[in-house]
């Protein structure tokens, strides 16, 4: 797959995907990384990229020729149709099946904006799709087209080596991951669960598939709704709601229902 990333500062994502799974996918040649950067198309001794927005208003718009040819240029880099996509605010939200979707195109095109974005005419005639990665402000597009760079290098076939597939495909099921643990397996910081030492792998399968039910209920609900959990999901979910009954920790949390824990912050 092949990834036009147009941007002021194209040099940012490049490094964002010098490393790790997303350097390995580049060097097995499972993906290529391009930079267009919209100045190199801008005119005049000043190589403007943006103006005034029309209507006034703080903040600047950014100009739509520079940008389109920008576009137009890594549009012809390369064969074949290319799906270009809009990092914006205004876009819908990325989620895992979005990124499958973008992950199976042969070509992408990034586009990321700054200032306050780009001439909406060149949205109309030139975007198939916007994407935001969530409801925060950011400065730019460039860290969420990272974002997406990197969740699709990892669905490349052969980006993943055998474990961290297995892991990928465990937790494609929609649910939190369960808690880790290693060595040493006595810390002044506690002691690990005993079930992930006794060996019995069925019953370690289980006691996991329990903590990622549970876990998901208390911290994520939202990806429970509308889901119909299996007879034996049900009676996990139970048991886990029933340990946690019998926690301190939890006893003390019911108590206080105001009182977020670590993560909910
Ligand atoms: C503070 C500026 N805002 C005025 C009301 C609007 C605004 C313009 C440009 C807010 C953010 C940006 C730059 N953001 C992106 O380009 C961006 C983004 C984001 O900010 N959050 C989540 N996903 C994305 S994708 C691109």
């Amino acid at each position: 797959m092949r990834i036009d990333v147009v941007s002021l500062f194209p040099e940012f994502v490049a490094q964002c995907a010098a490393f790790g799974v997303v350097g390995r996918a580049v060097e097995r040649g499972l993906l290529s990384i391009h930079g267009t950067n919209p100045r190199d198309h801008a005119e005049g001794n000043y190589r403007r990229v943006d103006d005034r927005p029309f209507g006034g208003g703080p903040g600047m718009v950014m100009l739509i020729d520079p940008l389109r040819r920008a576009i137009e240029a890594a549009r012809s880099a390369a064969e074949g149709p290319v799906r270009v996509v809009y990092m914006s605010p205004q876009g819908r939200r990325l989620d895992q099946e979005t990124v499958r979707r973008l992950a199976a195109e042969p070509r992408l095109i990034l586009l990321c904006g700054r200032y306050e974005g780009i001439d909406e005419r060149l949205t109309r005639a030139e975007v198939d799709e916007e994407i935001s990665i969530g409801d925060y402000v950011l400065s730019g597009g460039e860290l969420a087209a990272a974002v997406v760079i990197d969740a699709i290098a990892r669905l490349q076939d052969g980006a993943l080596n055998d474990a961290e597939s297995a892991v990928q495909d465990s937790f494609e099921d929609g649910l939190l991951d369960c808690p880790h643990f290693t060595r040493p397996v006595e810390h002044e910081l506690g002691a690990v669960p005993e079930i992930l030492l006794s060996g019995d792998h069925a019953k370690i399968a289980r006691w996991r598939r329990m903590q990622s039910l549970g876990r998901t209920a208390e911290r994520r609900p939202d990806l429970l709704k509308g889901r119909e959990l299996s007879k034996a999901d049900a009676a996990l979910l139970r048991q886990y709601r029933e340990a946690s009954m019998s926690t301190p920790e939890t006893v003390a949390d019911a108590t206080e229902p105001a009182a977020a824990g670590p993560e909910t912050g």
